[in-house]
């Protein structure tokens, strides 16, 4: 392969310096080569650069157009500028040190007039992936379609009432499944896009959901008949750009799945600015996701607490993180799943370097975040709490409730010849949120 000129040739490879650097340019706390249980911290981690926003991203709002200029932008023809534009990304991706990278599969090629033409974009585009992947050892943590941008999806892919374009979306899946496959994605996603309602007025709610899952219906059995092995994901948000969406969180995505007989295929990918828009906390989401084994990829960003939208930005509070890695943590990680940064610059970061500072912070507050966790973990402070909190559920009576051999009748009995009125015990909130924050700060 043809050697590219460097396209952030100011800016070095980053370097782990430690916690006292006064390089802006540098991890403080994220080591990739720093071994923890045995594994990297790359290995932990997993960390992916989100091709959308670091790549197709300009800053554009519904007020005004991109902010964002990138020099391989120019260019007349729009698969090569797609190729050029790849090797800019490729050589992020090495400089942040990431060992992945995600991706829609419009993000990567552009759009034809046709859908030959589009899937031909695709292939070209899909090779110089393939070449770039084997050049760097960057893997593609997932890949997804963008079936939401098109303004033939304006009433949905899937839940459209035109089975037309539900054809349209099938066939548009089917293909990014193959380029997928083609290279190596370790998981596939659907995330909702318009697949909702904005009023009920004009909508048969109950067909719509049905259609769905017919449509995952069709996703696996077409993986299976190409032999993709990756994990399938949903990733829940509760509106925008619907006014409600039907992966609303993780709660009724369950429930969906198991109405539907489909939650044997499917983990979910937990985005934290999802879940709070959804009205939870983002330790919230993964905790559900874990009681039920179906924890499977985290897109990493967070929201404002002033806005209500979702404002897709870097995540360096350290707190939340701790809370989300002591669930994924609990939970034995994430599989074949991985940290994400479905995040974007601000408008008005439109330097190539605020790309770099954006993911050195959440790489580093993640990194951080995993080791409090860890540490928290391994000293069991708080598992000794929680377990003594439940301990009456260990042996007799509780130990019956839990296993279904208590029976109403006995219960009444015990209480009223034995046990009588419960001792109150204090749930020590304050004393536990004291203790977190001494794990946080230098403990
Ligand atoms: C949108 C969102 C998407 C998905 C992939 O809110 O999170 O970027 O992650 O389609
Ligand atoms: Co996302």
């Amino acid at each position: 392969m043809k050697k590219s000129r460097a396209h952030f040739a100011a800016i070095p490879t980053i370097a782990y310096e430690g916690p006292r650097t006064e390089n802006a340019l540098a991890f403080r706390h994220y080591n990739p080569d720093e071994v923890v249980d045995g594994k990297t911290m790359a290995e932990h981690m997993r960390f992916s650069i989100a091709y959308w926003h670091a790549f197709r991203g300009t800053g554009s709002d519904p007020f005004g157009p991109g902010t964002i200029v990138r020099p391989w932008e120019a260019g007349k023809d729009p698969v090569s500028v797609a190729k050029v534009r790849m090797d800019a990304a490729f050589e992020f991706f090495q400089k942040i040190r990431a060992p992945f990278y995600c991706f829609h599969d419009r993000d990567i090629a552009p759009e034809g007039r046709t859908l030959a033409e589009s899937n031909r974009n695709l292939d070209a585009v899909v090779a110089h992936a393939h070449d770039l992947q084997k050049a760097t050892g960057v893997r593609l943590l997932w890949g997804t379609a963008n079936l939401f941008s098109n303004p033939r999806y304006m009433c949905g892919a899937a839940t459209n009432p035109d089975a037309h374009v539900f054809a349209y979306a099938a066939a548009q899946v089917k293909k990014a499944l193959e380029v997928t496959k083609e290279l190596g994605g370790e998981n596939y996603v659907f995330w909702g896009g318009r697949e909702g309602y904005e009023t009920l007025l004009n909508t048969n709610l109950k067909r719509e959901q049905d259609h769905l899952a017919a449509f995952l219906h069709l996703a696996v059995d077409h993986a299976k008949s190409i032999g993709f092995k990756g994990q399938f994901l949903i990733e829940p948000k509760p509106k925008e750009p619907t006014k409600h969406q039907y992966d609303f969180d993780v709660a009724s995505g369950i429930a969906f799945l198991r109405t539907y007989g489909l939650e044997k295929h499917f983990k979910f990918n937990i985005e934290t600015n999802h879940a709070t828009l959804a009205g939870h906390s983002f330790q919230h989401e993964i905790e559900v996701a874990a009681a039920q084994g179906m924890l499977g990829s985290i897109d990493a960003n967070a929201g404002d607490p002033l806005l209500g939208w979702d404002t897709d930005q870097f995540n360096t509070d350290v707190r939340e993180l701790t809370l989300a890695m002591l669930a994924i943590l609990r939970a034995g990680g994430l599989g074949t799943g991985g940290f994400n940064f479905d995040a974007k610059l601000r408008r008005p970061s439109i330097d190539p370097e605020d790309l770099f500072h954006a993911h050195i912070g959440g790489m580093d507050a993640y990194a951080l975040a995993f080791k409090i966790a860890h540490r928290i973990l391994k000293e069991g402070v708080f598992e000794t709490f929680v377990t003594n909190r439940y301990a009456s559920y260990d042996s007799g009576f509780g130990r019956e409730i839990e296993t279904g051999r208590a029976s109403l009748r006995q219960l009444e009995k015990l209480v009223l010849t034995k046990l009588g009125e419960p001792t109150p015990h204090s749930g020590r909130q304050e004393y536990l949120e004291n203790l977190l924050m001494s794990y946080l700060h230098g403990r």
